[in-house]
């Protein structure tokens, strides 16, 4: 694998990152990702299929609301938005190949530069879409998901499908539709619709009821448009409660899955969980996953991780293990995710100003989910746990308990069952021993 497209190098002295074992204190190497090891009947690069976030890494310079940016960022010299786009790509693929990350997620204007003229916008966006076919081809690194951004040009300050404006709806349909096309171009396996501000900030000035009309009526164009074009690939939804839309419609996974089945769009859009958007919707990562889970459409992830003093999207690397051991539980009990990949949505700090520092965040984050799926494939195979779960519901499976779950039973059938049964014995749910296996495991 040729590691350099472009003829400069960007991550200078930097190599390709090897897996040297968890003897190795190299901090430039993985410890616990092994992409070729097998766990529970696939290779760790199969189960995760990581992702590189384009516009965390390449857009995103450590701008806060208090000051401009801190991040140097040498491929954004040229003058031109296209040139200039180009060294963000060779940038962009010289740090995906030598952080070993088979996919990368973007947003249109991640690609390039938006101006305001629509047929511009899109001979822009086709330069670069030519640019990484060619990327794509020489690293072999491909594309997860393609998404547009309808959230940040200011005529989006309403929303985007949800607008109370139909011209501007029209706009985000323009951008979704060549944003559409640029993801079947370059084989993406998925399309992902965050709706930033597909929601509301006061009800004084909403009609919500035509708004989530409008939302439903746009995806199914979206949906029809590409599978028209040959788009086999999931079409995904991010929710997310707030931030920057006080109300956000998508506000969390269950929300998301009654609304698909509302309008009939369950059979082409599946679930991207995001971990920071599962905290600030006030549920666990693992609440988010077992929803969609249940549900059949745990689609993809957007792995990052909050702060326990924050109540906003600080979008940090995981690093938390007790949690991502937790979720690795339900991810494989689930059979992994349908179409996706875990992307790293997250990014550097303000502070982290080294070239080496985009790859401290990337090996940690990739050793953290190998070694939470190492741990949680051991606990499903050699402890107790599932059977103790499973143990839990035994009065189900048998006698009257088994006739309720069969729908067999009336509700004076259940009042004589209680009475001649007489008062049911405490049955510890032993959380603290659970609590206990996980960090026993690790
Ligand atoms: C923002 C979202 C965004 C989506 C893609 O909070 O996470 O980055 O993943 O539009
Ligand atoms: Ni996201
Ligand atoms: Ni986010």
């Amino acid at each position: 694998m040729s590691v350099l497209f472009g003829s400069k190098e960007y991550f200078k002295g930097i190599p390709q990152i090897k897996y040297e074992g968890t003897g190795s204190d190299n901090p430039l190497a993985f410890r616990w990702y092994d992409e070729d090891r097998v766990v529970a009947g696939k290779t760790l690069k199969e189960h995760f299929r990581f992702a590189c976030a384009y516009w965390h890494s390449f857009c995103n310079d450590g701008n806060d609301p208090f000051g401009p940016g801190t991040h140097l960022f040498s491929w954004n010299a040229k003058a031109d938005p296209v040139d200039r786009a180009k060294e963000k790509m060779d940038a962009a693929f010289e740090f995906i190949t030598k952080m070993r990350l088979p996919f990368y997620c973007f947003h249109d204007v991640d690609l390039v530069d938006y101006g305001s003229d629509i047929r511009e916008n899109d001979r822009r966006l086709q330069a670069l879409v030519d640019y990484a076919r060619q990327q794509q081809a020489a690293s072999g690194v491909k594309l997860l998901w393609g998404t547009a951004n309808v959230f940040s040009n200011p005529r989006y300050m309403n929303g985007a499908a949800t607008n109370p404006d139909f011209l501007v709806l029209s706009h985000a349909a323009a951008q979704v539709k060549t944003a559409i096309d640029a993801t079947i171009e370059l084989g993406g396996d998925g399309y992902v619709f965050w709706g930033g501000r597909e929601g509301y900030m006061t009800l004084l000035n909403t009609d919500m009821k035509r708004e989530k009309a409008h939302l439903a009526r746009f995806l199914h164009m979206a949906k029809d448009y590409a599978r028209r074009n040959g788009f086999k690939g999931t079409f995904l939804i991010e929710p997310k409660p707030m931030e920057p839309t006080k109300h956000q419609y998508d506000y969390d996974s269950e929300t998301v899955i009654g609304f698909l089945r509302q309008w009939d769009l369950l059979d082409d859009f599946k679930i991207n969980i995001e971990v920071n958007h599962a905290t600030l919707a006030g549920h666990t990562f693992q609440h988010e996953l077992q929803v969609s889970a249940d549900a059949g459409v745990l689609g993809s992830l957007d792995a990052n991780r909050g702060d326990y003093q924050n109540g906003w999207d600080t979008d940090q690397f995981p690093n938390n293990l007790n949690e991502l051991t937790e979720a690795m539980l339900i991810f494989l009990e689930a059979g992994g995710l349908q179409g996706g990949g875990i992307n790293f949505d997250a990014k550097i700090r303000r502070t982290s100003t080294d070239p080496q520092d985009l790859f401290y965040a990337h090996i940690g984050g990739m050793d953290a989910f190998a070694r939470a799926l190492i741990t949680a494939d051991a606990i499903l195979s050699s402890s107790g746990y599932k059977q103790l779960r499973k143990d839990r519901y035994a009065s189900f499976d048998t006698g009257k308990g088994s006739a309720f779950e069969k729908a067999a039973l009336t509700l004076e059938e259940l009042h004589a069952y209680a009475i001649e049964s007489g008062e049911p014995p405490r049955v510890s749910g032993r959380q603290e021993y659970l609590e206990n296996m996980i960090n026993r495991y690790l």
